[in-house]
């Protein structure tokens, strides 16, 4: 098949999953078109049948905003007829969805039936989607896809809640690659970061309120009057000045480390002992996942999707949103107790397993010959 793959280019998750569904897609022999405003960060170097178009927002001295909904909808015609796609996976529904729409009947026009497929992925319908400001075109747009897909049950049903839906949302779940995400050994590096032996905790978001990382950090403080740990925070958003500022007043500088985005998580990860994800929202968890597959108990808040994926006291702790005496004695039990924490390791790695790519992309695969088939029957009619 050749894919078109809509996402946006950054760290977060909707993006991650889109460039590792796209790279498993074109190992399995599929042509895989992204276009994107920029080169997403997980594509790595040069893929056989990987493409990349750069969607180019023209400015304009009279454009307060550069119209990225037009010069995307003008490229996603063009790659399509160029490139002869046989379909659209959209990644977030704002705008990508409506803009397939736009480009879709553009191309009816030449005669050229483009599918479209739309996976929601979290705060596009939970957080910004439902906001009168985007609500109508949301609903649209996902009312006018040929597929839609969401990332966890939890997802599809608040998006039914939320919206007067017309069509079937299919789960298919965030995955993940074990090629890459597995417990490898980096002792050396682990010294470097605790040289004492400490217990390492970690986080990966895109610090952002919802993530509440916020509560970590006072967690961590708790933590630290009964075991000698480090708190590694990966990533970077807008509240990290203000979470540099919390260390700073807790006294915590010394044994937390912000270290931004980085490309190799699963070296990091390698070397952890417990990742924690107090989110306020969270479809499903990506980061979790991840972390999971490496080896690492989750300790989690009860939102959303989080108890689809982290069984609570199984492959890590749930706590209440916001209760961060809890998070601090469920990671204090954990990081105390060596047996348990190596029985949760194990338990977390099991589960994970459940999300390999390699049982869920051919999920994709399948809803993709769904799709294009019900198109094509359509035309037909
Ligand atoms: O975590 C974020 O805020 C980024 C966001 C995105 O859309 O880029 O992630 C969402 O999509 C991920 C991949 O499907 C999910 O694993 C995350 O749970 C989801 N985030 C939220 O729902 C807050």
């Amino acid at each position: 098949m050749k894919i078109g793959i809509v996402c946006y280019p950054t760290f977060g998750g909707s993006g991650v999953l889109a460039t590792e569904l796209g790279l498993g897609l074109a190992k399995r022999g599929h042509q895989v078109h992204f276009i994107t405003y920029s080169r997403p960060v997980r594509l790595g170097s040069f893929h056989e049948n990987v493409f990349y178009h750069e969607v180019d927002p023209a400015d304009y001295p009279l454009f307060e905003f550069p119209p990225y909904e037009s010069s995307l909808a003008s490229e996603l015609v063009d790659v399509v007829k160029f490139e002869q796609l046989d379909l659209l996976h959209v990644h977030y529904a704002i705008p990508h969805a409506s803009v397939a729409y736009m480009a879709k009947k553009i191309l009816l026009q030449s005669g050229i039936y483009i599918p479209v497929i739309t996976t929601l992925h979290g705060t596009d319908i939970t957080l910004v989607g439902h906001d009168k400001t985007f609500a109508p075109v949301v609903e649209f747009s996902i009312n006018k896809s040929d597929g839609v897909t969401a990332v966890s049950n939890y997802l599809k049903d608040v998006t039914y809640e939320h919206f007067n839906i017309t069509k079937d949302i299919r789960v298919i779940y965030n995955f993940v690659d074990f090629n890459r995400f597995k417990k490898t050994n980096k002792g050396h590096f682990k010294k470097a970061i605790a040289p004492n032996g400490e217990k390492i905790i970690t986080h990966v978001s895109n610090f952002r309120k919802v993530k509440r990382v916020e509560d970590i950090v006072y967690a961590f403080k708790k933590v630290l009057e009964k075991v000698p740990a480090k708190l590694l925070l990966i990533g970077d958003g807008p509240e990290r000045t203000n979470l540099e500022r919390l260390c700073r007043q807790q006294g915590t500088c010394q044994d937390v480390r912000f270290l931004g985005k980085q490309e190799a998580i699963e070296e990091l990860l390698a070397i952890s002992d417990v990742f924690m994800l107090p989110s306020g929202s969270e479809s499903f968890g990506l980061a979790a996942l991840e972390a999971m597959a490496c080896e690492v108990p989750v300790i989690s808040s009860d939102i959303g999707g989080l108890p689809e994926l982290n069984v609570d006291g199984k492959t890590g702790f749930i706590c209440k949103v916001g209760d961060i005496d809890d998070y601090a004695d469920k990671a204090i039990k954990l990081l105390t107790n060596e047996a348990l924490l190596d029985e949760f390791r194990v338990n977390a790695l099991n589960h994970a397993k459940k999300y390999d790519l390699e049982i869920l992309l051919p999920q994709y695969e399948s809803y993709y010959t769904e799709i294009l088939e019900g198109s094509r029957l359509e035309k037909l009619a």
